[in-house]
């Protein structure tokens, strides 16, 4: 009887420290899932964007080009990511054979739970839409068409180097996205398939066999001063859930009026490609206004469009949400 009560009373204390075991190992979880978003700094990738401006046109066949390439592979290797370099060739609407390069940056290699974060790196050869026809064969800047997509990758690009998300992350600068069909042709003359060369290339031929991503996001034009961005008509038809987790997080933040709940008119972007090819369902940031007569930015595919006129706040309202978007994955 001694002995049982002496059992028992083990017993209980094994039990009662049991417990307290558990209690120690559900807080532990709840802290964990505590997850501290680092800061996007606005002023770096401002810096990035310029960086590339800076190159001059990024045409392809340009020393630019060229030039713009390596630094991006550089600047990923700088940072320990496993970077790759997909060289190919594409033919132009002009029947140019145009030598592309996508360049993918790896954070997390070996996660299985990936995303995918792409911009096009390439610029327009032609302003074809300047309000002076002498300009309508001049290569742009691109400072909003194209590189402040990549300038806001590389920063989320850094600041994932230093502080690892949980989830793997691929960054994807796309090439050979804005060699579309010139404006003074018929648009309805099969000129869908003349845009994107890059991201057909990829979503047919990706990097890595089989690869795979849970969902991707896709930044276009996103530092334009006054830039909102609306539900674009393929993200919303391909990745409706993708779309709902952009603007819920971008709202949670705080950027409630520049993620707007409206109409973003349809735009067939890289993401279009990515859906339809490779199966993965993408969404595309991209500046709508509904006032221009292009429905994107007023300087789209100008002259205008260069570094002067690239607005640190709307960098910053996409960079801070796609990051919130990815950390707590
Ligand atoms: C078309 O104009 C068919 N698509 C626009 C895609 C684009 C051009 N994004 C940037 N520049
Ligand atoms: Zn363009």
């Amino acid at each position: 009887m001694k002995y049982l009560a002496i059992i028992l009373g083990l017993l209980l204390i094994v039990s009662c420290g049991d417990d307290k075991q558990k209690a120690k190992k559900v807080s532990r979880k709840a802290e964990v899932k505590e997850i501290i978003v680092p800061v996007f700094n606005v002023d770096s990738a401002f810096s990035y964007v310029k960086k590339q401006v800076a190159f001059g046109p990024r045409v392809p066949g340009t020393n630019a080009h060229t030039a713009c390439a390596t630094y991006f592979v550089d600047f990923f290797e700088n940072l320990n990511l496993k970077v790759y370099q997909q060289k190919f060739k594409a033919r132009s609407f002009d029947g140019k054979i145009l030598k592309g390069n996508n360049i993918i940056a790896a954070i997390n290699p070996e996660a299985t739970k990936r995303i995918l974060l792409a911009a096009h790196w390439d610029s327009r050869p032609f302003a074809d839409h300047d309000a002076d026809k002498e300009n309508h064969y001049t290569p742009i800047d691109g400072a909003n068409d194209g590189a402040s997509g990549v300038g806001v990758l590389m920063e989320i690009a850094r600041q994932m180097s230093i502080e690892k998300p949980n989830i793997g992350v691929d960054i994807i600068l796309f090439d050979l996205e804005d060699y579309g069909q010139h404006a003074s042709i018929d648009p309805n003359v099969n000129s869908e398939e003349t845009w994107c060369l890059g991201s057909q290339h990829w979503a047919k031929n990706p990097h890595i066999a089989g690869y795979d991503a849970q969902f991707g996001i896709l930044l276009d034009m996103v530092g334009a001063e006054g830039a909102t961005f609306g539900y674009e008509y393929y993200s919303n038809k391909y990745a409706p859930g993708v779309i709902q987790k952009v603007w819920r997080s971008a709202a949670s933040i705080g950027y409630g009026d520049i993620f707007t709940k409206t109409d973003g008119g349809g735009v067939l972007d890289d993401h279009v490609f990515i859906n339809k090819y490779a199966y993965i369902p993408t969404i595309d940031i991209i500046h709508h206004s509904p006032s221009s007569t292009s429905g994107f930015f007023e300087h789209w595919h100008t002259v205008e469009d260069g570094i002067d006129k690239i607005s640190k706040k709307s960098l910053q309202a996409v960079g801070e949400t796609v990051m919130e978007v990815a950390y707590k994955e």
